[in-house]
């Protein structure tokens, strides 16, 4: 089905790192280039240098990344943060996780954020399980848009396996929000709006079940929904959801804030991986956003869970469905503006949309397939496609274990019959990629230079760890015509997807030193002031009834209070507010066999609860 004789007798392992091309087309630099690309970037031109890629990508000592690496972390339910092209990991920001080092999980600040925003019975059910935190499996990191690019005011990132979104605010690099939404079973594709801003984050429900799932219905399968949501990311609020036909997967907005849309597997409505994947075409499906708010507007909703739910099953004013072939998985909005690619996974092909021709599939003047104008078959398993904003994707092929470059314009022109290859190159990667993502490839302002691929094994491209394998995220340079890879990152269990952000969007927004009045220890402010208490000044023990507070300063390497003395049983709140302001002098407070450890960053508050529930000396 493609073309693998380009690899005929060669070990993969020889081949890394050279270019490998199939076909004969090259592309065209610059082809189908819409009114959001942009010119290559003079600093792309400045940092390429000789070696085995085109451009820079050793960072010495002391020299700065350019870009910062979003990446989630699957089951590990944190976010990452890597230095690109160094490929150096920065950070890890506990969002789904317990972390140990910054007591998240453990605070009293981020057991709020934790379980505020959760349904009321989920936190019933976490009672009888007290300390026990849901798992996570975070799979899709995007950072908030204004005007088709990033604004540097949030990540957020989804909990495929307990039905959350979380936002991360950048300033500080912590999630401030976490909520769940009701009616719908799994968030598996998310992404914002990219156009006027964020504004809403669309989050798909990937399995059916029942609505309302309160077992009544066990069987009866002409009752299982799937449910696509908006939330709106400055509240975290659900604006809305709307019932469709089919599973879906991943989903993308276009840069004119009408639509967005998402794959959708099971057309046949099947139960088992059998009938499920039966039928050779499954669908996109299209959402009419202007219409949905309309919908809402005029009460054309069944209220559930305090959410207006909007029937959008095949024959409704808000949705389209478009049929393409086999269990169609990632979609790609490319930054021309203009383009969506869906990803085949079953079928070797990907399918073109033209936004464009939206409106007029809405307004029922052209077939659902019309808006179709290339489809071509790239290789097995392709997965997502990324941009490099010079007209060409760059897909994954799961199966093959390759990245497939190639030309929209061409695929378009040989969809047309002319007799032209789209694909210029496949480059091997090790092994079994999934996402890809290119240097601010979701916006408008794709930049052509790198991408990274994210590969499930890395097999033997590491020393042995055991059963469990880091996997391997590579770099690729593409800002030349051919793609090169040219770095092999290990990472642990298992990072799924990522973002690649300019410095430019974050330099000057990223704070060292908190502000006193941050919103992060609102309650602990509110509690001293209760209390007649000066945060910043003030060390003292204040009791009311069994409930003890403990208020403390912490000055590197001193705490205001030698030490406090309660009795067993006490209810105990400590908060340290850290008043050094000198930057990277983080504070930690560990009360010793009491399971107690919290970060305290410069200028922060940090608060703990536990019961004096063993006398001793501590
Ligand atoms: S989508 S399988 Cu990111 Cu490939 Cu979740």
């Amino acid at each position: 089905m493609t073309n693998r004789d380009d690899n005929a007798g060669v070990n993969r392992r020889h081949i890394l790192g050279t270019a490998v091309v199939a076909g004969a087309a090259s592309a065209a630099a610059g082809a189908g280039l819409g009114p959001f690309a942009l010119s290559s970037p003079a600093a792309a031109q400045a940092a390429r240098t000789a070696g085995p890629g085109h451009q820079k990508f050793e960072v010495g000592p002391g020299e700065l990344d350019e870009y910062y690496v979003f990446f989630s972390s699957g089951q590990t339910g944190e976010l990452r943060i890597i230095g690109l092209p160094s490929m150096r990991e920065l950070m890890r920001i506990p969002v789904f996780n317990r972390c140990s080092a910054t007591g998240w999980g453990l605070t009293n600040e981020s057991r709020k954020i934790m379980t505020e925003g959760l349904l009321p019975a989920t936190r019933e059910r976490l009672k009888t399980r007290l300390g026990v935190w849901m798992n996570g499996d975070c799979h899709h990191p995007h950072m908030s848009f204004t005007d088709g690019t990033y604004d540097g005011r949030y990540i957020f990132i989804n909990d495929k396996a307990n039905t959350r979104l979380a936002r991360i605010r950048t300033d500080v690099m912590k999630c401030d929000k976490i909520i769940e939404l009701p009616n719908q079973y799994t968030i598996h594709g998310m992404r914002p709006q990219k156009y006027p801003r964020t504004g809403y984050v669309f989050c798909n429900g990937e399995y059916e079940v029942p609505l309302p799932n309160d077992g009544k219905v066990l069987d009866d399968k002409s009752q299982y929904r799937s449910v696509f949501s908006a939330v709106d990311g400055d509240s975290m609020k659900i604006a809305w959801q709307v019932v469709v036909d089919g599973n879906l997967d991943n989903t993308d907005a276009d840069f004119q804030g009408k639509y967005a849309f998402s794959t959708c597997y099971n057309s046949e409505m099947g139960m088992n991986l059998a009938d499920m994947t039966a039928k050779e075409q499954d669908w996109v499906v299209i959402f009419n956003l202007r219409r949905i708010e309309e919908g809402v507007k005029k009460g054309d909703f069944k209220e559930m869970n305090g959410v207006p739910v909007l029937d959008g099953r095949k024959g409704s004013p808000y949705t389209r469905y478009v049929p393409v072939p086999n269990s169609p998985h990632g979609i790609n909005t490319s930054p021309d503006g203009i383009h969506v690619v869906a990803n085949g996974k079953l079928s070797p092909t990907v399918t073109v949309f033209d936004v464009r021709l939206f409106d007029n599939l809405f307004d029922d003047k052209i077939k659902p397939r019309d808006v179709v104008v290339a489809e071509p078959e790239l290789g097995l398993g392709p997965l997502h496609t990324a941009f490099d904003g010079r007209g060409n994707g760059y897909t994954t092929l799961f199966l093959d274990s390759q990245v497939v470059k190639w030309n929209i314009d061409l695929a378009k022109r040989a969809y047309k019959g002319e007799k032209v290859n789209p694909v210029s190159q496949k480059v091997d990667v090790q092994y079994q990629p999934g996402h890809n993502h290119a240097s601010m490839g979701e916006t408008k302002e794709a930049d052509g230079r790198w991408l990274i691929s994210l590969n499930k094994f890395s097999k033997d491209r590491f020393l042995n760890v055991g059963p469990l394998k880091p996997e391997n995220d590579q770099l690729i340079d593409i800002s030349g015509d051919k793609m090169v890879v040219v770095h092999d990152g290990p990472s642990f269990a298992e990072p799924h997807d990522a973002v690649i952000v300019h410095r430019s969007k974050l330099d000057g927004k990223i704070a060292s030193i908190w502000k006193r009045d941050d919103p992060y220890f609102e309650d602990a402010r509110k509690q001293a002031a209760l209390d007649k208490v000066n945060l910043e000044a003030d060390s003292t023990v204040i009791r009311d009834g069994n409930k003890v507070r403990v208020y403390m300063t912490s000055s590197a390497p001193a705490f205001g209070l030698e030490t406090f003395q309660v009795k067993q049983g006490d209810e105990v709140t400590v908060y340290i507010t850290n008043i050094d302001d000198v930057e990277d002098l983080t504070h930690g407070f560990c009360i010793v066999n009491y399971g107690i450890n919290m970060e305290i960053g410069p200028q922060q508050t940090s608060s703990v609860t536990f019961t004096a529930d063993a006398a001793g000396v501590y």
